[in-house]
């Protein structure tokens, strides 16, 4: 993987990142796609959209429809068509909230499966073993979270438990690439330690000394916890952060989180806000957010956003989406998640655009004052 810093504004980096499959420039969006799939979209929607980078989940995947069959049918890339990056998240996280019983110890966690009951047990090593499946470009490893609020004594475990897994990941990992595995796949460590300061600094700094990681990973927050302790976690964290390598928040969030985590440092994004949003009527357009279900829009002309550029806003009005949302068409779920989606993508290729051109702090200051109106 190669990484540049092509601009900084205070904290705001905008860089570019390229995989062996795609060059991504930062600050990124990267829509998900839990299921080799961003929901209600196709590989052509999503390169039509100008989408470089996709998330895929290690725990769905491996579950159904396993991994072996991705391998066999040219891993992610090959089995979805979609062309560019894939980033696969570990499984931790979705064994921490799908599943009716997961449970951690030193070497792994074992879990239930959410679909069939049977069990499973993952490891730091186990994880990687499907992710070299999945064949994607960024792979993050096994964590240990835990939820907010919670006891110092668990927090502190947790730490414990993902730098041993940490550890065990990279060592793993080069073995591995020196058979041959995994050479054009790169590795994400996950710094935890909830909100408290001193947790995330000994996280990120024990994380951090462990040169051989790609990149680094917040995670652990937008996990219950208010959205300032949020943005003060992200701030205090990112200064124990390798400046030359990409940070990602995992999980986050709105277009504001997006705004203020990219002023704290942050370069990757990922959430099922803009797809989930748009299933429920929510779209996210430049003057905020709006209710698509509303009566008001059963006669309304006007595309959703009349600044938006997306195939939705180009070609349908409010009135017509309106009427597929309330006869529940499966076209509305396609034409609302092209637009969120898109929303998200234009809305870091405009933060880059102003990273570049030294106004950042205008572009913050005129994304609030567009939605107070
Ligand atoms: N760890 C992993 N995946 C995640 C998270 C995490 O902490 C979060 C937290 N917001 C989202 N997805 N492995
Ligand atoms: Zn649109």
């Amino acid at each position: 993987m190669q990484f540049k810093i092509d601009a900084t504004q205070n904290k705001a980096r905008a860089c570019t990142i390229k995989t062996a499959h795609s060059t991504i420039e930062t600050p990124v969006f990267m829509p998900v796609g839990t299921q080799a799939t961003v929901k209600a979209m196709d590989a052509n929607d999503l390169l039509s959209m100008g989408a470089k980078i996709i998330l895929g989940n290690t725990y769905h995947l491996y579950l159904r429809p396993g991994s072996k069959i991705i391998k066999k049918l040219g891993g992610l890339h090959g089995f979805s068509k979609f062309p560019n990056s894939f980033l696969t998240d570990s499984g931790g996280f979705q064994a921490f909230s799908l599943s009716d019983n997961s449970k951690p110890d030193d070497n792994g966690i074992m879990f239930k499966s959410h679909i069939d009951g049977s069990k499973h047990y993952f490891t730091p090593q186990s994880v990687l073993d499907t992710q070299y499946d999945l064949g994607s470009d960024i792979m993050m490893i096994l964590d240990d979270l835990v939820a907010l609020p919670n006891t110092s004594e668990r927090i502190k475990e947790s730490i414990e438990r993902t730098t041993k897994w940490a550890k065990e990941a990279i060592t793993y990992h080069k073995s591995q690439q020196e058979k041959g595995i995994g050479v054009d796949q790169n590795i994400f460590a996950i710094i935890q330690g909830g909100t408290d300061k001193e947790f995330r600094k000994l996280s990120a700094e024990q994380l951090c000394s462990l040169t051989d990681y790609d990149g680094y990973a917040i995670g652990g927050l937008s996990v219950g916890e208010p959205n300032q302790d949020m943005y003060d976690t992200v701030e205090w964290t990112t200064q124990f952060m390798p400046e030359d390598k990409p940070r990602y928040l995992m999980g986050v969030g709105l277009p504001e989180d997006l705004i203020e985590n990219i002023h704290r440092g942050v370069d990757m994004f990922d959430c099922v806000m803009p797809t989930r949003n748009a299933r429920n009527g929510t779209l996210f357009t430049s003057f905020g957010r709006m209710n698509i279900r509303k009566a008001e829009f059963k006669e309304d002309p006007r595309p959703i956003d009349e600044e938006c550029d997306c195939y939705a806003c180009q070609n349908f009005t409010r009135a017509y989406l309106n009427h597929l949302y309330r006869a529940g068409e499966m076209t509305y779920f396609r034409l609302a998640s092209i637009h969120n989606i898109h929303y998200y993508l234009n809305l870091m290729k405009q933060a880059r655009a102003a990273i570049l051109e030294n106004r950042w702090d205008e572009f913050r200051a005129e994304f609030y004052e567009k939605r107070a109106k």
